[in-house]
């Protein structure tokens, strides 16, 4: 597949003072690691509410510990993919320009910081790490595929149940990771959403927020999101594909 990007926008992305990206699961997807809402998605065969959210997991602790065994396993087995790689090509060329690049991601499969990315805004945590859902002190629980554990930990303080360091619904995001996000999509010249339906917010408000403040906003994603229609330039394909055949004709632009 080949992509044509216009001059105009190769010059934009050369020029930007500060490019922000926020990623979502789609980018993760050429990896092997499924999405939530695509038709072959978690949510197409599991139920947010039982599965993300403390409710559910108070009601089948077993059930959610499974489940999020079962998806890091999955996790342990893939390699970050060219889209991933691209966005560190992307970091080390800001840099070595001065220019500013943040990355925002709402996955929690650390595939960025494996490919090489640095200072990532994790929102929504992150699946490696644990800790008690009682007295919230960090458990150093490590899955591996051997030791995979078909009920929650306990707590070597208090005894309480250990769940996984993600965000469910309804809870309260990492409130500096936040911070630093909606800092960036406010200051930044250059918005990129790539791979997210963007329908879980706050995350979902950032690239709008960014429009609002004057930033170009770019989307990746081959099909249409809730976002779609607000975005100044929309680039329908697997992010995989497109993030390196947008640097490369960047770099064949500025060289
Ligand atoms: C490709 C591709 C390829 C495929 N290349 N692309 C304001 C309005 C309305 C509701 C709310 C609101 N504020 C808060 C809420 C409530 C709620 C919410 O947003 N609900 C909506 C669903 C309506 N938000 C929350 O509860 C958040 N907390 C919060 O706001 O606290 C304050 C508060 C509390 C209580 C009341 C009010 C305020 C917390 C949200 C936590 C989300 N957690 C999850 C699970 C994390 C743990 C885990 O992994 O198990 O996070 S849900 C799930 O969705 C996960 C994701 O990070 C998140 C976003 O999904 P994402 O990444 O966009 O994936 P998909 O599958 O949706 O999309 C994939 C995309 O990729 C698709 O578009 C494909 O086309 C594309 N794609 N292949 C590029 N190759
Ligand atoms: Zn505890």
């Amino acid at each position: 597949m080949s992509y044509i990007f216009s001059d105009n926008l190769l010059q934009t992305l050369i020029e930007a003072r500060s490019i922000a990206v926020l990623t979502g699961a789609g980018i993760s997807a050429e990896s092997g690691v499924a999405t939530f809402r695509d038709p072959n998605g978690l949510w197409a065969k599991f139920r947010p509410e039982e599965l993300a959210s403390m409710d559910g997991f108070l009601k089948n602790p077993n059930r959610v510990w499974e489940w999020y065994e079962a998806r890091r396993d999955v996790i342990d087995r893939v390699q970050p993919n060219a889209g991933h790689t691209t966005l560190v090509q992307m970091q080390d060329w800001c840099e070595q320009q001065g220019k500013r690049f943040t990355l925002i991601t709402q996955n929690v499969d650390r595939l960025h910081q494996q490919a090489g990315s640095r200072d990532v805004i994790e929102l929504h945590g992150n699946i490696i790490e644990n800790y008690c859902s009682r007295c919230t002190k960090p458990h150093d629980y490590r899955h591996s595929a051997e030791t995979a554990a078909k009920e929650p930990p306990r707590c070597t303080y208090c005894g309480g149940m250990i769940r996984p360091a993600v965000v469910w619904f309804g809870e309260m995001l990492p409130p500096l990771a936040l911070e630093a996000a909606q800092e960036a999509a406010r200051t930044c010249t250059i918005f990129f959403s790539i791979g997210t339906s963007a329908e879980v917010y706050p995350a979902a408000g950032l690239p709008i927020e960014a429009k609002r403040a004057g930033a170009l906003f770019i989307e990746v994603n081959p099909n249409e999101t809730a976002i779609t229609r607000f975005a100044d330039v929309s680039i329908s394909a697997p992010s995989g594909e497109a993030l390196p055949a947008l640097f490369a004709a960047m770099m064949a632009k500025s060289a």
